[in-house]
């Protein structure tokens, strides 16, 4: 059609300090967790696994995000996984576990500007206080985060400029100023907080009727706000921010949503940080929202990761922007296209730097996961920019240019065009369907670029795993918990020396909707049919488990993780006992019966698994040889506990059942 031709439309665009500037940009950024979403980064090849760093954070490269969120983890499962606490235990504290620490410092000595906020979904059970509520005496909850924040400090150095309250799930107040209190107290003032993680409109109206939570918090952080924030919002005159947005496939159309929402949402909603759920998707598929991040690393063992779409979308904004400058008034700088699409502009605090995004992203090529998006159009448009006010002398502006390509066609991504000539301050470009342009005045700019990475392969096998050559409380790798916390410790037996324990020995406070309360860690490749998986296992005496299980042919991790099908092969090493279950529940029992050959020892526990046969061992010996023609087609292998409790793991192997 006629309108599908060449820019139609034309309209002049006025970027004018001279009435005053917007609010202050506080930047974009990834969040790691919430959960367990960079398990797989941590134990690629060092080399790639630099790579993919600099992608996300080494400034003028890639990403070169502003701020790094970060789950505090609370052994309970928060999406695709579960996260270590630093307290499993009141008793406890161990500032080692899990990869967020790792994470920050190498977020940090990429970019020592980036700023850190952490944020729990769970809590250790022992946090309630008896209860099954983080805010039952709220000095021990905001004792325990504290904790956290001075274990950042004191071990990495590192400090955490934002800390959260429970994410998606119900603040208090009190619990609010409590912290903000006990912050100030233990020497952490400069730690602002953030609330609180869910909707607008709660804390909205509870920071507009109770001037003392107004003056503890800081920073309202509205979940997948849809570009919108409220008047009443507005009116609490506090910073607004997107404090987790996007959880999109990282496709083109992944693309569109984050460019998108990155402009409007200030152009609409004047929130001034969104931060991507998640960071890099570093989990198993099919776990929970594959493939929901800024870039994939999901293969370990080969090296292979993707640089997505919206690696490159995030670089026209933060190459060009630091947090701290601000955004032009509305109408001077920053508003909507008239033939669809948005601008924003930011200023530098000295006013010498000067930064134009333009997206033009259309409907149906910048879906997000949520909220459903409301009709609109984009067509072809010439847009005018006109400098006045501090701007008005600016010769020429460097540009950048991204086009999401569709049906067939390349995507552009991220690539320097010839400057803008302004004359007497007016510039004039053409813009296209589905594209971004920066025009800056910042010329640091530059797209990061290594070579290929390793082909793609499938998990390795035969794969086996003593856990000897490891940094003590990290996960073991490649098995993901889903339930529990599954951490590398040393044994007290000298021929075993490191092994994994399941460490968690009561039931946290979840942040999933159902309990979870069959603790297991799951591995491998989920299409895997045909497989042998086998373990040696540990019950211990103390705070123990009765049982422990390999299984196969996993299929359910995440929140799902409570009805997780598969074979699943308990034994019972005091009850010289067994049962194999189809479900990790137990609910759908399969046999059961006595063991002869276990121990109240290390036991071998194995399972072979060849079309609908199902045999299992324990220590050698033949417990069962069965068919079980009810089972799921393919899945991952797992090993796990009977309930929460302690349990000690080593000498993993999976094989090819032939
Ligand atoms: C968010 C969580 O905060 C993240 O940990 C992750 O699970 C993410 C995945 O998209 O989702 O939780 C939400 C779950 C449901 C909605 C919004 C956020 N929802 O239905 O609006």
């Amino acid at each position: 059609s006629a309108l599908a031709v060449g820019p139609w439309r034309a309209t002049t665009y006025d970027f004018d300090d001279s009435s005053g500037l917007g609010r202050q940009y506080d930047g974009i950024g990834g969040l790691s967790g919430g959960g367990a979403t960079s398990k797989l980064l941590v134990n690629y090849p060092e080399k790639e696994r630099n790579e993919i760093l600099d992608y996300l954070f080494k400034p003028n490269f890639g990403a070169s995000l502003q701020i790094l969120k970060v789950e505090i983890g609370g052994d309970a499962q928060s999406t695709d996984g579960t996260e270590a606490s630093h307290m499993h235990n009141s008793w406890d504290e161990n500032y080692q576990r899990g990869y967020e620490w790792w994470l920050m410092v190498e977020a940090k000595k990429r970019n020592p500007n980036i700023k850190l906020y952490c944020l729990p979904w769970g809590f250790p059970g022992w946090v309630g206080q008896g209860s099954r509520n983080p805010y039952q005496v709220p000095e021990v909850t905001a004792d325990y985060i504290i904790r956290w924040i001075n274990g950042a400090k004191t071990v990495y150095g590192l400090t955490m400029d934002f800390v959260g309250i429970w994410n998606e799930r119900p603040y208090n107040s009190t619990y609010i100023k409590t912290l903000r209190k006990m912050l100030d107290e233990r020497g952490f003032s400069n730690v602002r907080i953030v609330a609180a993680d869910g909707k607008w409109p709660n804390i909205v109206s509870d920071i507009l009727a109770d001037p003392s939570l107004a003056s503890a918090v800081d920073y309202i952080g509205c979940h997948y706000p849809g570009t919108l924030s409220t008047d009443d919002a507005l009116k609490t005159g506090k910073q607004l921010w997107a404090s987790e947005d996007y959880s999109t496939y990282n496709d083109e159309v992944g693309g569109g949503c984050w460019a998108r929402i990155l402009n409007k949402n200030y152009a609409v909603g004047r929130m001034t940080a969104t931060i991507s759920w998640n960071l890099i998707a570093s989990y198993y598929n099919p776990l929970p929202f594959f493939r929901d991040g800024l870039m994939t690393a999901v293969e370990p063992w080969s090296g292979n990761y993707n640089v997505d779409t919206p690696i490159w979308l995030s670089a026209h904004t933060t190459q060009f922007t630091q947090v701290g400058w601000k955004y032009l008034e509305h109408g001077a700088g920053v508003g909507l296209l008239e033939g669809g699409g948005s601008y924003v502009a930011l200023v530098s605090p000295d006013k010498k730097d000067f930064t134009i995004i333009v997206e033009t992203m259309s409907h149906n090529h910048s879906l997000c996961i949520r909220p459903p998006l409301p009709a609109y159009d984009v067509v072809p448009q010439t847009m005018n920019i006109q400098l006045k006010g501090s701007f008005a002398n600016i010769k020429e502006l460097n540009v950048w240019y991204s086009k999401l390509g569709f049906d067939g066609q390349q995507s552009i991504m991220f690539q320097k065009k010839d400057a803008l000539q302004l004359k007497n301050g007016m510039g004039s470009a053409s813009l296209g369907m589905d594209e971004v342009y920066t025009f800056t005045t910042v010329t640091t700019g530059d797209k990061g670029q290594y070579d290929a990475p390793p082909p793609s392969k499938s998990f390795p096998l035969p794969y086996s795993d003593n856990f000897d050559n490891y940094t003590l409380s990290t996960e073991p790798y490649n098995l993901a918990p889903q339930v529990g916390s599954f951490e590398v410790v040393n044994s007290s037996d000298a021929t075993h020396k490191l092994i994994v324990r399941q460490t968690v020995i009561n039931d946290p406070i979840e942040w999933c909707p159902l309990s979870l309360v069959f603790p297991m860690a799951l591995g491998g490749n989920g299409s895997w049919s045909d497989i042998y998986v086998e373990v040696e296992a540990l019950v211990g005496k103390v705070n123990a488990t009765d049982g422990v299980f390999v299984a196969a042919r996993v299929q359910n991790g995440g929140c799902q993780s409570y009805s997780a099908k598969g074979i699943f092969f308990f034994v019972f090493p005091a009850q010289q006992y067994y049962i194999i279950s189809y479900d990790l529940a137990r609910t759908q029992q399969i046999s059961s019966g006595a063991v002869s050959s276990e121990v109240m020892d290390w036991n071998k526990i194995s399972l072979l698994v060849t079309g609908t046969t199902i045999q299992g061992q324990v220590n050698g010996k033949s417990v069962f040889n069965i068919q079980a023609p009810k089972m799921t087609k393919n899945g991952f292998v797992a090993i796990g506990t009977d309930t929460y409790g302690l349990a000690d793991f080593d000498n993993f192997m999976i094989t090819t059942a032939s």
